[in-house]
């Protein structure tokens, strides 16, 4: 079984101011060819072996939720965990780099990764929603998700959508289910204009979103599948607040060095990306 490694550029992954501040308005900036194509190749094949069950580091990821139906998305959390090919794509400096510019951290950490597999024929909907949401054990929303296309991203292939703006509109209820058939929006404030910004990109191109930034995908009406391995980062700065129930919540305990409440995230459950060489 071989392993790839991604050998990281500062300079290309350096953004332009107007990059940052265009962040802040519209809550995503998208990172073309981050991935080049024989580094998707070298994914792809590795997040198989991890859907098939073969796990090169001789541990699973932290959670699995297979398909039950064929129409079913397969979501593997922590397959960094699992797989080096996968652990050295996800905690990517050429990832912490750009997510530390973006919201403007000293330092990022790995909150958790996921695998993405979205059918083709019908795969389903997953409902609108904001990632922090289901993150309040970090007690501050400095988070970002990088979302790495595995596949182009196509109209019909259920790309993902952002709504604009909306990370500046404070925090949503959480929806029902995250996947399903209903495409259903939050009912936005009078007056706030929605502006959809489908992500329709080749693969090896990232796209990065704010924490508060609401958005879903529609079902994959191609004949292809729709795969994507997501970063969910954090600031190095953010701090531990228990309550809302999460794997890492358990899975941090696994260990004696995690954070006490209101202390910074630390220990194994939580890798640095960026900077490489900090602590
Ligand atoms: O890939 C999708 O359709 C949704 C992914 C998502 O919600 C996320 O990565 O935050």
């Amino acid at each position: 079984m071989s392993t790839t490694t991604f050998p990281f550029d500062l300079a290309s992954t350096t953004l332009p101011r107007e990059a940052i501040a265009l962040f802040g308005e519209r809550g995503y900036h998208i990172q073309p060819s981050v991935y080049s194509a024989a580094e998707i190749d070298a994914i792809n094949a590795a997040a198989d072996r991890v859907i098939g069950g073969l796990y090169d580091k001789g541990q699973p990821p932290d959670c699995r939720m297979d398909r039950q139906e064929p129409v079913d998305l397969i979501k593997i959390d922590n397959t960094w965990k699992a797989d080096t090919t996968m652990a050295n794509a996800v905690l990517s400096p050429r990832l912490g780099y750009i997510a530390a510019q973006l919201i403007q951290a000293p330092g990022i950490l790995m909150w958790h990764d996921q695998l993405l597999d979205k059918p083709p024929h019908g795969g389903r909907v997953v409902t609108y929603h904001q990632d922090w949401a289901y993150w309040q054990m970090i007690a501050e929303c400095r988070t970002v998700t990088c979302w790495i296309a595995l596949d182009d991203v196509l109209p019909d292939s259920g790309p993902m959508v952002f709504l604009e703006g909306t990370q500046r509109l404070g925090i949503w209820t959480l929806p029902m289910g995250i996947t399903g058939d209903d495409a259903q929006k939050p009912a936005l404030p009078a007056g706030f204009k929605i502006r959809e910004a489908p992500v329709i990109i080749p693969k090896g191109s990232v796209s990065f979103h704010h924490g508060l930034l609401l958005h879903g995908s529609d079902r994959n009406f191609s004949s292809s599948r729709r795969r994507a391995l997501v970063s969910h980062v954090m600031s190095a700065e953010c701090t531990y607040r228990p309550g809302q129930e999460h794997m890492n919540d358990w899975k941090m305990k696994e260990t004696p060095d995690h954070p006490a409440p209101g202390e910074k995230f630390c220990g194994p459950q939580f890798p640095r990306i960026w900077p490489v060489s900090a602590a």
